[in-house]
């Protein structure tokens, strides 16, 4: 079944036709997205410019191209009202718009493995536009509010996976025919895990609940957990995230004395993210707080988060639970 098969029998209600809409271009940005990655140096694609974006990241060549292919396809939607992109320092207004939606999106999450060609991916989620004309204010709305999430993976095939509330669905890109075909139905993540992923070389700089966990992992048979864990690293969230819903695990990017937001944005990475990995039966935590409940105080906030298998998660929970009630 193609996704646009899937998704015409799939979406209904109010939304159906404004989400068709939407993620029919979506699906043309990503593939315009994978062509360009795959050209990669041939195409003169590769490499950094000399900008940087609001967080103060040298931008790569990818990260801008891969921004305005998302913009002018979406554009063309007639849907979106509106959009924000972590390359984008102010959200975008669609001046002739009569969109119903907003979109979040980072368009090449990971970028710093292009130049090294390791998976990259593109993170997307769509809210209801209060406004035709949205300021600021109106993209602020808590992750609970999505209609729509979803992710793209530029691995060893390319992926979209897509929530719209009602579990998960991932599409694998058939190249012969250029279509997006359903080949991962409802996707579920395991409730229990021997595998996590962090940077192992923030750990000096973590938080005491974090740090239990960890060592607790690394002791394996010796320790408390009674059980050997795994560990992998990627640097792209989209790819560890895919892995955590097809083998189950963890993926922290917590809060740490050098950075006391953590790393990853609320609005483009971690909300699509959460909103996926709940609806595959994970959780999904800043270790304090459901990350879908934060109200967000800015379009490129940062937020700790640490997600996926559900008994996990629900334990590092618990440690940071413990910590503030010693306090
Ligand atoms: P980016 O949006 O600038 O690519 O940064 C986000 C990425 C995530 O995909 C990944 O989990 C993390 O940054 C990697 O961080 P680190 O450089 O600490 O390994
Ligand atoms: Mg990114």
């Amino acid at each position: 079944m193609t996704m646009t098969e899937f998704l015409t029998q799939h979406l209904q209600g109010e939304h159906a036709t404004g989400l068709a809409a939407i993620l029919g271009n979506v699906e043309l940005a990503v593939k315009k997205i994978a062509t360009a990655i795959d050209e990669g140096a041939i195409a003169g694609n590769m490499g950094s410019l000399d900008s940087e974006n609001i967080q103060g990241e040298v931008q790569k060549t990818l990260d801008v191209i891969t921004n305005d292919i998302f913009v002018e396809a979406l554009l063309k939607s007639g849907c979106v009202a509106g959009m924000i992109s972590e390359e984008v320092i102010d959200p975008i207004q669609v001046a002739s718009s009569n969109g119903q939606y907003l979109l979040c999106f980072d368009p090449l999450d990971g970028s710093s493995n292009v130049n090294v060609n390791i998976s990259v991916g593109t993170i997307f989620s769509v809210l209801k536009a209060n406004n035709i004309k949205p300021e600021l204010n109106d993209f602020l709305q808590a992750g609970t509010q999505q209609i729509v999430a979803g992710y793209a993976l530029y691995g060893t095939s390319t992926m979209l996976v897509l929530t719209t509330g009602n579990g998960v669905n991932g599409f694998t890109l058939n190249k012969k025919t250029n279509q997006f075909v359903l080949t991962h139905p409802n996707m579920q993540i395991p409730q229990d895990t021997t595998e996590f992923a962090i940077n192992m070389s923030n750990y000096r700089f973590w938080q005491e609940p974090v740090q239990h966990y960890i060592d607790e992992c690394l002791q394996g048979t010796e320790g408390e957990r009674d059980k050997d864990f795994n560990m992998r690293w990627v640097a792209s969230m989209v790819a560890e995230v895919h892995r955590i819903l097809v083998r189950g695990g963890v993926f922290m990017y917590p809060s740490d004395a050098k950075s006391k937001m953590g790393k990853l944005r609320l609005m483009y990475e971690a909300n699509p993210m959460s909103f996926i990995v709940e609806q595959a039966g994970g959780g999904s935590t800043t270790g304090a707080q459901r990350v879908l409940e934060i109200n967000p105080a800015g379009i490129h906030q940062r937020i700790p988060i640490i997600l996926g298998s559900k008994n996990e998660i629900d334990r590092i929970a618990g440690y940071h639970l413990v910590k503030k009630r010693k306090r």
